[in-house]
């Protein structure tokens, strides 16, 4: 399958409006989603590495809406973002002048790559904690002009609990893969709690819970931090940008970068929340975001967490009930081991509620 793509990869990158000789192209192992590459050019000016993704449109159906959103977003952060000291993904487009190529059915698209710099899956501590917050939270801010509605809703229902909730009764129901009776206890789990997914009802219709432009995949490693001074250089991944619940970035960011274990690992008895860390991630959300933050969403921070946590839990429950068929996995099992991370991270986060809001301690 790999050397498939690779093959594919190097015709498509030759489509792309990129100057000099082609040296070579590697795979590159990100992503739940699609087949990412790095392919190296001999240029005038030296050597140079741009990132291809062959899109996974099964999970985006609607790849012209897609790109649409990635090019309205990285135009409007160009104008807004980081008169500091994040830079802007830059998209590359194929020789004819479009912002993707269909490659002999295989849908590809470009971007500089940015050298010098490294992803953590794992947060070193609370201080890259309180910079990564920063740096999402900056990310809103700086979209905050734009109109959700000039953004395609690219995957209808992606922030909706009650969505989430029902995609995986369903999946259980169904019981494609056989694995609904080995899985009893952790569909069970989410039923204890289908009541959180109310409240978020409740607390959407108060108002509580406004919509912005958003990120929607707030994981640490889709930061890159510069090598040399450690500080976040440029937030990645646009797929998800669109309206959203402004909170859903902050508790995807915890249950994640606040994690324990990582999202993959194969033990749920280690997973669980760094208070230090959340600290930190609190800290940096509310100094880049807090203005634009109303009294009562501020207060809904721990939960946006534990709901985020229960959301990706349920997807990744959802696939191994489906037999894997939406995120990449490399072993049998794998999407039960990141649902088990996520609902013992949760549990610990219930466990220590009133340690998560406010926090008393700074960074
Ligand atoms: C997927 O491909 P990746 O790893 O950037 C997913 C996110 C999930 C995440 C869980 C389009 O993102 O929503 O939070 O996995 N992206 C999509 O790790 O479904
Ligand atoms: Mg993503």
């Amino acid at each position: 399958m790999d050397l498939d793509f690779r093959t594919q990869a190097a015709a498509a990158a030759a489509q792309f409006a990129i100057d000099g000789v082609f040296d070579k192209v590697e795979p590159l192992r990100v992503g739940h989603i699609h087949h990412t590459f790095v392919s190296t050019w001999q240029q005038a000016d030296g050597v140079r590495r741009y990132l291809h993704q062959r899109i996974n449109d099964t999970v985006f159906e609607d790849v012209r809406g897609l790109m649409h959103n990635i090019e309205k977003v990285t135009a409007v952060l160009g104008e807004t973002q980081h008169k500091g000291d994040l830079e802007v993904l830059s998209l590359v487009l194929t020789r004819s002048g479009r912002p993707y190529l269909n490659h002999d059915g295989g849908l590809w698209r470009t971007f500089d790559y940015v050298e010098n710099t490294d992803t953590f899956n794992l947060c070193r501590d609370p201080k890259q904690a309180y910079q990564a917050a920063h740096a999402f939270g900056s990310f809103q801010v700086s979209l905050i002009d734009l109109n959700p509605d000039d953004l395609v809703e690219i995957i209808p229902g992606f922030f909706s609990p009650s969505a989430r909730l029902w995609q995986l009764e369903g999946a259980f129901r169904r019981n494609l893969a056989k694995r609904a009776d080995s899985v009893r206890k952790d569909f069970e789990f989410i039923q204890d709690r289908r009541h959180e997914v109310a409240s978020f009802d409740d607390a959407q219709r108060s108002g509580a819970l406004p919509n912005r432009v958003v990120h929607g995949d707030t994981k640490l490693n889709n930061i890159l931090f510069d090598k040399a001074s450690g500080l976040p250089r440029c937030v990645v991944d646009l797929d998800t940008c669109m309206s959203g619940w402004s909170l859903y970035d902050f508790g995807d960011l915890v249950r994640f970068t606040a994690a324990k274990s990582r999202e993959d690992a194969p033990d749920p008895d280690l997973a669980g929340i760094d208070l230090k860390v959340y600290t930190g991630l609190y800290n940096g959300w509310i100094d880049s975001l807090g203005t634009h933050m109303q009294h009562a969403e501020r207060a809904l921070m721990p939960f946006a967490a534990r709901m985020v946590t229960m959301i990706i839990g349920m997807r990744f429950l959802a696939d191994h009930l489906n037999g894997d068929v939406y995120f990449h996995v490399q072993h049998e099992g794998q999407n039960l081991h990141r649902a088990r991370n996520q609902f013992a991270m949760l549990r610990d986060m219930e466990e220590h509620a009133d340690r998560m809001a406010p926090p008393t301690t700074g960074v």
